[in-house]
């Protein structure tokens, strides 16, 4: 059995270096999937903006789209061309006012995890929530029912089971950085450790 290819000349532009295409989706969690209903979902704003909590209903109310997005984990897998549906990064910072001071965000999830990000890579107009997948809600192991996705970085900053922003006035690292996985992770600079 085969689990990678070879990219494609049509695609090899947009493989990272030392990537590998997967065939399928592969699942990618450290530790326990949690099992979040809709119900229970909440999604708190914390830190140096406007401290507000949100239900799943008011994201629902949000604008909704379409997104068409590439997945680069830093164990080497890729998968181009994921199709998802959800909310906007620039939608959601409509709901709410951040503090001029601040120019980190710390993803909150629930099972702890936390992934550090700079204010300048979250607010890019291609980064959104994701609650649908393949036109099929977001399975649990995938991070539903709601996950990040940032397409232009490496996908340990795209949070499965997010629940939470925390605004920071300066850097501080999430689980996988404090880890030794580098502070941004940009692929195509293969940006994958530390070298602390
Ligand atoms: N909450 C949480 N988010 C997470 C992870 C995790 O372990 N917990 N793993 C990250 C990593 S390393 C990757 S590659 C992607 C994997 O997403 P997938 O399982 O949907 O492929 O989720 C990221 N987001
Ligand atoms: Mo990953």
């Amino acid at each position: 059995m085969k689990f990678f290819e070879k990219p494609g000349a049509d695609v090899a532009d947009r493989v990272p270096p030392g990537q590998h295409l997967a065939k399928g989706f592969p699942v990618l969690t450290y530790g326990d999937t949690p099992q979040v209903s809709t119900d229970e979902w909440q999604f708190t704003v914390s830190g140096l903006a406007q401290n507000k909590t949100f239900s799943w209903q008011d994201f629902m109310d949000m604008p909704q789209s379409e997104f068409t997005a590439d997945f680069h984990c830093v164990t080497t897998w890729s998968k181009l061309d994921v199709q998802w549906r959800g909310v906007k990064i620039t939608d959601f910072l409509k709901e709410i006012d951040v503090d001029p001071q601040a120019v980190y965000v710390m993803e909150h999830c629930y099972g702890d995890y936390t992934t550090n990000i700079s204010l300048e890579d979250f607010v890019r107009e291609e980064n959104f929530f994701a609650h649908t997948l393949f036109d099929e809600p977001l399975p649990a192991e995938h991070g539903g029912p709601m996950r990040l996705i940032v397409p232009h970085l490496y996908a340990w900053k795209s949070a499965k089971w997010i629940n939470g922003l925390e605004f920071l006035k300066e850097m501080e690292l999430g689980f996988w950085e404090r880890n030794g996985y580098h502070q941004r992770g940009e692929p195509f600079a293969e940006e994958r450790y530390s070298m602390r």
